[in-house]
């Protein structure tokens, strides 16, 4: 019998809704230090926290997270909500003394995340812990794919193109959402999805952007408010409202080793759903992925001969991949949910062995400050601009 790891989320739409499933469903198919238990889900509407808790397998709900971080029986708490509100829950939590794991992007600004990460520095010192959500880092494919650059079987890097592109407000009566809006979300496209693509290229290349060149856009101004709330976007109600976030950001930058990328991000790409495309150019070979075949990794080895030389299609299901073998056999492929469930079993090891997780706040920091010197660069009419370091 293991030492229970006792949770609180904070939040369950979309994203508790994954974070509930990962709690649940990692003890099952992995073999953990800690077991994870869904102690209690926090919403702002009674019955529908309660309505949450039973759905999504939550011992109990409450409404008042201020009060559920301070118990004695939570030692972690899990931060589902929108950007607006990450920073305040995530510091309190840590000064509780509660491990944290927050969801992406970090923070909505700059000061907030460095706020978060000098909190939980604080909190390390105390043996307390915080992670925050970068999800797709624990797709395999995207594991192996960091392997194979660890390994120098791609060479010094020379190019990037990296893409996350998704198509759920395109048309123009899509409703209103707080992802459409800046105070609640911090930025759109750029910091929704682009701050995916900008944590994974460095997380693949173990680099960090050092400049931009960006422009954004927001292509449709004004919408119809909801009628009601689906998982992205919802139904269209009477009147309209103004979004004031980004529906398309585009940049050029440059990595720390030398290697020249562009990024782009939209939800304006019709028919591509979750289309997040990496392609690395090294000096001894190349990588291609997307999400869309995400148990596939395509990889050229410069090291072939000429006449066989070609794009090997890996498909990432055997159980000497990353995470696989705890799964199914050999071909049989996952999905978006298992990215989260991984989540849940490293940072259950990381906590169980005193150690930090990755991503931590510091790296949530290193994205935040990209999408911060994105929108300085775009708003200088796509002026060069560094990204500072620390
Ligand atoms: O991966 C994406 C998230 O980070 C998802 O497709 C939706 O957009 C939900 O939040 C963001």
């Amino acid at each position: 019998m293991t030492t229970p790891l006792r949770v609180a989320m904070v939040g369950h739409a979309f994203m508790g809704a994954a974070h509930s499933h990962a709690w649940r469903t990692a003890p099952r198919f992995f073999d953990l230090p800690r077991t994870p238990e869904l102690a209690v889900v926090v919403g702002r509407d009674a019955d529908r926290a309660a309505a949450a808790a039973d759905r999504l397998g939550w011992a109990a709900s409450a409404t008042d997270w201020r009060e559920v971080i301070t118990r004695d029986d939570v030692d972690l708490v899990d931060v589902c909500t929108p950007g607006d509100t990450h920073a305040e829950i995530a510091i309190a939590a840590l000064e509780a003394g509660k491990h944290v794991l927050c969801e992406k992007p970090l923070a909505n600004s700059v000061a907030e995340a460095e706020a978060m990460t000098e909190a939980a520095a604080r909190a390390a010192g105390r043996g307390v812990f915080a992670m925050v959500g970068f999800t797709y880092r624990r797709v395999p494919a995207i594991a192996l794919a960091r392997q194979l650059v660890e390994q120098g079987r791609i060479g010094q890097v020379r190019h990037v193109r990296a893409a996350y592109l998704q198509d759920w407000i395109a048309d123009p009566q899509a409703p209103m959402s707080w992802r459409l809006e800046a105070d609640k979300a911090g930025s759109g496209a750029l910091g929704d999805i682009g701050a995916h693509v900008v944590d994974l290229t460095q997380h693949i290349l173990g680099e960090t952007v050092t400049g931009v060149s960006a422009v954004l856009e927001t292509f449709v101004k004004e919408r119809p408010l909801p009628a009601s709330a689906g998982s992205l976007s919802g139904t269209a109600g009477e009147g309209t409202g103004t979004v004031t976030v980004d529906d398309a950001a585009l940049f050029l930058g440059r990595f720390s080793g030398g290697a020249l990328a562009t990024f782009e991000a939209t939800r304006f790409a019709l028919g591509r759903k979750n289309a997040i495309r990496i392609e690395v150019n090294g000096s001894a070979g190349s990588l291609a992925f997307d999400f869309e075949d995400m148990n596939v990794l395509h990889f050229f080895d410069g090291a072939d001969p000429d006449t066989t030389a070609g794009f090997r299609r890996i498909v990432v299901t055997e159980p000497g991949h990353p995470y696989v073998g705890a799964w199914w056999p050999a071909g049989h492929g996952l999905g978006y949910e298992h990215g989260f469930t991984h989540q849940v079993v490293d940072l259950v090891h990381a906590l169980a062995a005193g150690e930090q997780p990755t991503p931590s706040f510091a790296d949530g920091l290193a994205v935040q400050r990209v999408l911060d010197t994105v929108q300085r660069s775009s708003a200088a009419g796509s002026a060069w601009t560094p990204v500072p370091q620390n």
